[in-house]
């Protein structure tokens, strides 16, 4: 196998675009999907600031890193879950890498800071574990975005993560989602501009960026993700893609470049009704916003200041 860029040796095959590279090329080709992805979807821009939600795994920390070697000002963001035996190592991660690169992370935690833990929300909510961790993950990405002043937050998602979404969203028809499904959406009205620099790579990839890079990430998968109905829509678009490589891509650029107009209208009437929560002062369209009603079921604290441990 050679190398599609320079004929040296390959060390890694990408079936979807039926090449393969050597290391170098393939860093090369990593950082290349991602300015292209930035560029495309007009995301920001080099003079920005950008806050990356890391959560210490292969995506986050693969993006970081990208985003910083491609010259953009970047800081970490890390939550603490209080995952038991998850979210210490998934924060040490985080901690390594931005101690080793002299990186900036701010960390909230939500045990010391806020009372409770996403095994308990759940519980005292009455949810499913990554309902109570996606909310209080969400609040705190846009909150910590807002009041830090950056002009963008940045997730680590990628295509297959997408991919799955979309498939999600489309076996339910459930169009609200499916109008917020996009790798940039503005921000304004208390919430920070959200992008996905990684739509254009794999998952597989990120893995190998970080290897090839020296980047040591939490290889374990979170203890709550099993059964999580997100992975059986992975499983079900990788056999897909075993079959025909590039489905998977072409079923999410497809939907970007054909359908997600037709629906970035729908919740538009429920973004206009958006005011500030009596709470904690993030956009609501309800009486006390979503995060405040979990803390408070969750015998936790809502405060208006974030305690964050920078390093
Ligand atoms: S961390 Fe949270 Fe994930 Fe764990 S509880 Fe679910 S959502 S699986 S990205
Ligand atoms: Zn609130």
């Amino acid at each position: 196998m050679k190398c599609r860029s320079c004929r040296g040796k390959a060390v890694i095959e990408v079936r979807r675009h039926n090449a393969a590279f050597c290391a170098p090329c393939f860093i090369s080709y990593c950082n290349n999907q991602v300015e292209r992805a930035i560029t495309e979807h007009d995301m920001f821009a080099h003079h920005e600031r950008a806050l990356v939600a890391v959560s210490g795994g292969k995506d986050s920390l693969a993006l970081w890193d990208i985003l910083a070697g491609l010259g953009y000002r970047a800081d970490g963001l890390y939550i603490g879950l209080g995952i038991e035996g998850y979210s210490e190592p998934s924060g040490e991660h985080a901690r390594h890498y931005a101690r080793e690169r002299g990186a900036h992370l701010i960390e909230v935690d939500l045990p010391s800071g806020y009372g409770y833990d996403v095994r308990s929300a759940a519980a005292a909510d009455h949810r499913a574990p990554c309902s109570a961790c996606g909310l209080s993950k969400r609040h705190l990405f846009d909150k910590v975005a807002v009041e830090g002043g950056y002009d963008v937050l940045a997730t680590g998602h990628n295509l297959d993560d997408e991919a799955a979404v979309l498939l999600g969203n489309v076996l339910r028809w459930d169009l609200g989602y499916l109008a917020r499904q996009r790798p940039a959406l503005p921000g304004g009205a208390g919430f920070p501009r959200k992008v996905k620099p990684l739509v254009r790579l794999s998952e597989r990839e990120t893995a190998a960026y970080c290897v090839l890079r020296g980047i040591d990430y939490q290889v374990e998968e979170c203890p709550m993700a099993a059964g999580n109905r997100h992975l059986g829509y992975k499983d079900a678009l990788n056999s897909i893609e075993e079959r025909s490589p590039g489905t998977k891509a072409a079923f999410y650029s497809g939907f970007l470049a054909r359908a997600s107009q037709l629906v970035a209208h729908v919740g538009d009437e429920e973004r206009e009704r958006l005011r500030p929560c009596p709470g904690c002062g993030a956009p609501t369209t309800s009486e006390l916003c979503a995060f405040c009603r979990l803390v408070e079921r969750s015998g936790g604290n809502v405060s208006r200041t974030i305690e964050v441990k920078a390093s």
